[in-house]
């Protein structure tokens, strides 16, 4: 049976950024997973490690029958399709896929921590999360994602580019 609450962070700053967004989208749909909500796209500063160029990030609600282990396996082939070279931690990167939320799960194993981690904590995340899953709660905090938003301290730079509709073109 699919899962239809999975949330996944999609970031990019190096490159064609637009054109890696779209171009993780299509693989994604190539790969057993439907892509059923896309939010708008951001320009972000980056966080964590600064100095570094401004992202491309987006929010997506996929629908997938693959357990999250097997998803993550799927998402890391996407990434390296896609050019990704694991260099710095934090650092620029063509394209990073995040699973955030797999339906009400709460996972902590070596690769994978479900909800993200810091997910909470990042305006980059929750402000495309927010257009398109406001009341979706947090599993661990039980709170909705229009509530972390609010109390939300990252003051990193989230700007709206491009209306959902524009990537899946
Ligand atoms: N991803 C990171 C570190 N910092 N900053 C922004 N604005 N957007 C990201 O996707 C991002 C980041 C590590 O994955
Ligand atoms: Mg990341
Ligand atoms: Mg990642």
């Amino acid at each position: 049976m699919a899962s239809d609450n999975i949330y996944i962070g999609i970031g990019s700053n190096l490159g064609n950024r637009m054109e890696n967004l779209r171009s993780s989208i299509a693989h994604l749909q190539n790969s057993l997973i439907d892509v059923m909500q896309i939010s708008s796209v951001y320009e972000t500063e980056p966080r964590d490690f600064c100095d570094q160029d401004d992202f491309f990030n987006l929010v997506a609600r996929i629908s997938t029958s693959m357990k999250p282990v097997q998803l993550l396996n799927t998402i890391n082939r996407i990434e390296h399709a896609l050019g990704r070279k694991r260099q710095i931690s934090s650092g620029p990167r063509t394209i990073d896929i995040d699973i955030l939320l797999y339906e009400d799960q709460i996972i902590s194993g070596k690769r994978l921590t479900i909800p993200h981690p810091r997910m909470h904590l990042r305006s980059f995340v929750l402000v495309p999360l927010a257009e398109i899953a406001p009341q979706t709660i947090h599993p661990i905090l039980r709170q909705n994602i229009d509530s972390l938003l609010a109390v939300c301290k990252d003051t990193g730079k989230v700007n709206k580019l491009f209306e959902h509709e524009a990537i899946s073109q």
